[in-house]
């Protein structure tokens, strides 16, 4: 939960900046980018330019998040002027804000953001690990900055919330949940981009996901008894299809449909041998807390991380850390309600 003094003082930043930067993080998703588009539109309404970025200089925007309302505010990370205000949106480190987290120690930095594994690393933390997504609390923000809930805002924001709660079906999805949607629809939302952010994709990105599920390994008796599925995508792999990492970051959505394990995990080369690894639960396991062991974070049923081990040598690792990590599982305590 976000205090009072904090609204204050976000507010107070945000309407003293001259030339206030909004950065998604790296990879972004329609929570962050669609969070950062919708306050730089708010602010505009109130009288304040600001830019949006992604610290990665020449990133092609993934298809869909190209039609959002207001992506004209995106700028390269290489051609952006010189912030005196950054405020970071759905990013919980400073490795995920890429080149751009160079700004966190010489500008004043607010994190708007609902990781639990948020790292502490602004001045002003407008965290609330509560909220479905960020864009609910870039949604009080612009309340509080009295900019009107315009219909492009409302389909940013909208786009944010729909991908962030799994189009309203992970199960934090509550009334509250619907009744923001509600909302948002009636300040005008479309919600037609978020639909082509989840359903649109390159045809090698199907392919590249036929070959991850073809090839995936279910072992049953890991997480103890609940079950872990593992696939596995090479950067030789990628070649094969000519796609950028970016393009096979819905993998793990589809890999964690499989019934027989409770956790689901990707793991893919990045250009530079590093491996990312996706993972998710059906929450027999704190996946978060897998992840950070790796230096990685997220949210208890869905998290990433970065690992310089490849496939082989992290398994056992990975197993371990799993079955440490189990909290609700056949053989775990009881469901933690939250
Ligand atoms: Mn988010």
């Amino acid at each position: 939960v976000i205090d009072e003094q904090s609204w204050v003082r976000a507010i107070e930043l945000l309407r003293s900046a001259q030339s206030p930067l909004l950065v998604a993080h790296v990879s972004p998703d329609a929570d962050s980018l669609g969070s950062a588009i919708a306050l730089a539109i708010g602010l505009r309404s109130v009288g304040i330019e600001s830019t949006v970025s992604v610290g990665q200089p020449g990133l092609p925007l993934p298809l869909g998040l190209d039609s959002l309302p207001g992506i004209e505010y995106y700028v390269d990370a290489d051609q952006i002027p010189e912030p005196d205000l950054v405020v970071t949106l759905d990013a919980s480190s400073v490795d995920r804000l890429g080149t751009l987290g160079r700004f966190v120690e010489t500008v004043t930095t607010i994190a708007v953001d609902h990781h639990k594994s948020y790292t502490g690393f602004a001045d002003l933390p407008m965290v609330d690990h509560h909220a479905p997504a960020t864009a609910s609390i870039v949604r009080e923000l612009l309340d509080r900055l009295g900019a009107p809930i315009t219909s492009d805002i409302a389909t940013n924001l909208y786009a944010g919330l729909l991908t962030d709660t799994g189009s309203f079906r992970l199960p934090m999805v509550d009334a509250q949940v619907h009744h923001q949607a509600g909302e948002l629809l009636e300040a005008g939302a479309d919600a037609e981009p978020a639909r082509d952010l989840l359903d649109r994709v390159p045809a090698n990105a199907l392919r590249i996901l036929g070959r991850a599920l073809e090839t995936a390994v279910l072992y049953p008796d890991e997480a103890a008894g609940n079950g872990v599925v593992i696939t596995t995508i090479s950067k030789a792999d990628r070649d094969q299809y000519g796609l950028p990492i970016n393009e096979t970051e819905r993998i793990v959505a589809s890999l964690r449909a499989v019934d027989e394990a409770d956790v689901a995990v990707v793991l893919r080369e990045n250009d530079d041998a590093t491996w990312i690894v996706s993972l998710r639960s059906r929450g027999a396991v704190d996946v978060s807390a897998v992840a950070g062991a790796f230096g990685g974070g997220g949210h208890r049923m869905a998290a990433g991380a970065t690992s310089e081990l490849g496939p082989t040598e992290i398994l056992p690792t990975l197993f371990g850390l799993i079955e440490a990590n189990l909290t609700n599982g056949k053989h775990g305590a009881e469901r933690d309600s939250h």
